[in-house]
Protein backbone atom coordinates (compact mmCIF):
# COMPACT_ATOMS: atom_id res chain seq x y z
CA UNK A 1 0.00 0.00 0.00
CA UNK A 2 2.06 3.12 -1.42
CA UNK A 3 1.86 6.22 1.26
CA UNK A 4 -1.27 8.00 0.11
CA UNK A 5 -3.78 4.62 0.05
CA UNK A 6 -2.10 4.23 3.80
CA UNK A 7 -3.49 7.66 3.84
CA UNK A 8 -6.70 7.31 2.68
CA UNK A 9 -7.16 3.89 4.87
CA UNK A 10 -6.22 6.26 7.96
CA UNK A 11 -9.26 8.40 6.56
CA UNK A 12 -11.64 6.09 6.75
CA UNK A 13 -11.18 5.21 10.22
CA UNK A 14 -11.38 9.07 10.44
CA UNK A 15 -14.54 9.08 9.55
CA UNK A 16 -15.48 6.03 11.35
CA UNK A 17 -13.84 8.22 14.27
CA UNK A 18 -16.38 11.32 13.53
CA UNK A 19 -19.26 9.02 13.71
CA UNK A 20 -18.32 7.86 16.92
CA UNK A 21 -18.24 11.51 18.38
CA UNK A 22 -21.02 12.61 17.20
CA UNK A 23 -22.56 9.88 18.66
CA UNK A 24 -21.23 10.44 21.97
CA UNK A 25 -22.39 14.12 21.80
CA UNK A 26 -25.82 13.12 20.51
CA UNK A 27 -26.43 10.80 24.06
CA UNK A 28 -24.60 13.33 25.91
CA UNK A 29 -27.64 15.73 24.61
CA UNK A 30 -30.32 13.58 25.12
CA UNK A 31 -29.47 12.56 28.40
CA UNK A 32 -30.02 16.29 28.82
CA UNK A 33 -33.62 15.82 27.43
CA UNK A 34 -32.29 17.95 24.78
CA UNK A 35 -34.07 15.68 21.50
CA UNK A 36 -34.06 18.36 18.55
CA UNK A 37 -30.00 18.77 19.05
CA UNK A 38 -29.68 15.01 20.13
CA UNK A 39 -31.29 14.03 16.48
CA UNK A 40 -28.92 16.74 14.61
CA UNK A 41 -26.01 15.09 15.85
CA UNK A 42 -27.38 11.08 15.40
CA UNK A 43 -28.10 12.36 11.58
CA UNK A 44 -24.58 13.90 11.65
CA UNK A 45 -22.88 10.74 13.18
CA UNK A 46 -25.14 8.92 10.17
CA UNK A 47 -23.53 11.07 7.94
CA UNK A 48 -20.07 10.08 8.79
CA UNK A 49 -20.41 6.49 8.71
CA UNK A 50 -21.49 7.33 4.89
CA UNK A 51 -18.34 9.43 4.44
CA UNK A 52 -16.40 6.41 5.95
CA UNK A 53 -18.32 3.70 3.09
CA UNK A 54 -17.17 6.32 0.30
CA UNK A 55 -13.39 5.65 1.30
CA UNK A 56 -13.97 2.45 2.18
CA UNK A 57 -15.39 1.49 -1.48
CA UNK A 58 -12.76 3.70 -3.31
CA UNK A 59 -10.14 1.26 -1.82
CA UNK A 60 -11.85 -1.43 -2.84
CA UNK A 61 -12.39 -0.03 -6.26
CA UNK A 62 -8.84 0.49 -6.85
CA UNK A 63 -7.92 -3.03 -5.80
CA UNK A 64 -6.50 -1.72 -1.91
CA UNK A 65 -7.00 -3.57 1.13
CA UNK A 66 -9.11 -1.66 4.24
CA UNK A 67 -7.93 -2.26 7.66
CA UNK A 68 -9.63 -1.07 10.66
CA UNK A 69 -7.15 0.71 13.32
CA UNK A 70 -9.39 0.83 15.93
CA UNK A 71 -11.61 3.92 17.30
CA UNK A 72 -10.50 5.90 20.24
CA UNK A 73 -12.79 6.54 22.61
CA UNK A 74 -14.70 10.06 22.05
CA UNK A 75 -13.39 13.21 24.37
CA UNK A 76 -15.30 16.76 24.69
CA UNK A 77 -15.49 19.07 26.95
CA UNK A 78 -19.28 19.93 27.25
CA UNK A 79 -20.08 22.37 29.79
CA UNK A 80 -22.50 24.10 27.80
CA UNK A 81 -24.68 23.34 25.20
CA UNK A 82 -22.63 25.75 22.96
CA UNK A 83 -19.73 23.94 24.02
CA UNK A 84 -20.68 20.83 22.32
CA UNK A 85 -21.30 22.42 19.04
CA UNK A 86 -18.37 24.86 19.37
CA UNK A 87 -16.05 21.27 19.43
CA UNK A 88 -17.79 19.56 16.19
CA UNK A 89 -17.08 22.55 14.25
CA UNK A 90 -13.00 22.27 15.62
CA UNK A 91 -13.69 18.89 14.68
CA UNK A 92 -14.56 19.68 10.72
CA UNK A 93 -11.65 22.01 10.62
CA UNK A 94 -9.82 19.50 11.60
CA UNK A 95 -11.43 16.94 9.25
CA UNK A 96 -11.39 19.75 6.56
CA UNK A 97 -6.87 19.77 7.14
CA UNK A 98 -6.82 15.76 6.84
CA UNK A 99 -8.91 15.87 3.79
CA UNK A 100 -6.35 19.08 1.92
CA UNK A 101 -3.10 17.33 3.32
CA UNK A 102 -5.29 14.09 1.40
CA UNK A 103 -5.67 16.22 -1.33
CA UNK A 104 -2.04 17.73 -1.47
CA UNK A 105 -0.42 13.93 -1.48
CA UNK A 106 -2.83 13.00 -4.70
CA UNK A 107 -1.26 15.75 -6.21
CA UNK A 108 2.19 14.71 -5.59
CA UNK A 109 1.38 11.35 -6.48
CA UNK A 110 -0.55 12.14 -9.51
CA UNK A 111 -3.04 9.86 -8.74
CA UNK A 112 -6.04 11.20 -11.15
CA UNK A 113 -8.66 8.82 -9.47
CA UNK A 114 -7.76 10.19 -6.26
CA UNK A 115 -7.62 13.80 -7.18
CA UNK A 116 -11.52 13.34 -8.53
CA UNK A 117 -12.53 11.35 -5.64
CA UNK A 118 -10.88 13.85 -2.80
CA UNK A 119 -12.59 16.99 -4.95
CA UNK A 120 -16.06 15.88 -3.44
CA UNK A 121 -14.80 15.69 0.19
CA UNK A 122 -13.06 18.92 -0.66
CA UNK A 123 -16.81 20.42 -0.96
CA UNK A 124 -18.66 18.70 1.54
CA UNK A 125 -15.79 19.99 4.04
CA UNK A 126 -16.78 23.65 2.92
CA UNK A 127 -20.48 22.87 3.42
CA UNK A 128 -19.84 20.95 6.88
CA UNK A 129 -17.63 23.75 7.95
CA UNK A 130 -20.04 26.69 7.14
CA UNK A 131 -23.32 24.51 8.80
CA UNK A 132 -21.12 24.15 12.21
CA UNK A 133 -20.27 27.92 11.89
CA UNK A 134 -23.65 28.93 11.44
CA UNK A 135 -25.21 27.13 13.98
CA UNK A 136 -22.31 27.67 16.68
CA UNK A 137 -23.14 31.58 15.71
CA UNK A 138 -26.97 31.02 16.66
CA UNK A 139 -25.68 29.25 20.18
CA UNK A 140 -23.70 32.41 20.86
CA UNK A 141 -26.74 34.59 19.96
CA UNK A 142 -28.90 32.37 22.65
CA UNK A 143 -25.95 32.72 25.09
CA UNK A 144 -27.64 29.56 26.88
CA UNK A 145 -31.16 31.28 27.80
CA UNK A 146 -33.66 28.48 28.23
CA UNK A 147 -36.37 30.10 25.65
CA UNK A 148 -33.61 30.17 23.11
CA UNK A 149 -32.54 27.07 23.37
CA UNK A 150 -36.11 25.51 22.66
CA UNK A 151 -36.92 27.15 20.20
CA UNK A 152 -33.65 25.78 18.79
CA UNK A 153 -33.95 22.77 19.49
CA UNK A 154 -36.98 22.39 17.88
CA UNK A 155 -35.57 23.48 14.80
CA UNK A 156 -32.64 21.42 14.11
CA UNK A 157 -35.03 18.39 15.27
CA UNK A 158 -36.00 19.12 11.68
CA UNK A 159 -33.13 17.45 10.28
CA UNK A 160 -33.73 14.93 7.53
FE1 LIG B 1 -16.84 13.55 7.30
O1 LIG B 1 -17.23 15.31 7.45
FE2 LIG B 1 -17.55 15.69 9.19
O2 LIG B 1 -16.11 14.96 9.93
Amino acid sequence: MGNLMKKMNEQFNLELESGYLYLAMSAHLKERDMEGFAHFMFKQAHEEFEHAMKFYNFLFEVDEKVEYTGIKKPEFKAESFTDVFKQALEHEKFISKSIRELYKLAEEEKNYEALEFLGWFIDEQVEEEDNFRGIVTRFERINESWNGLYIFDAELGKRE
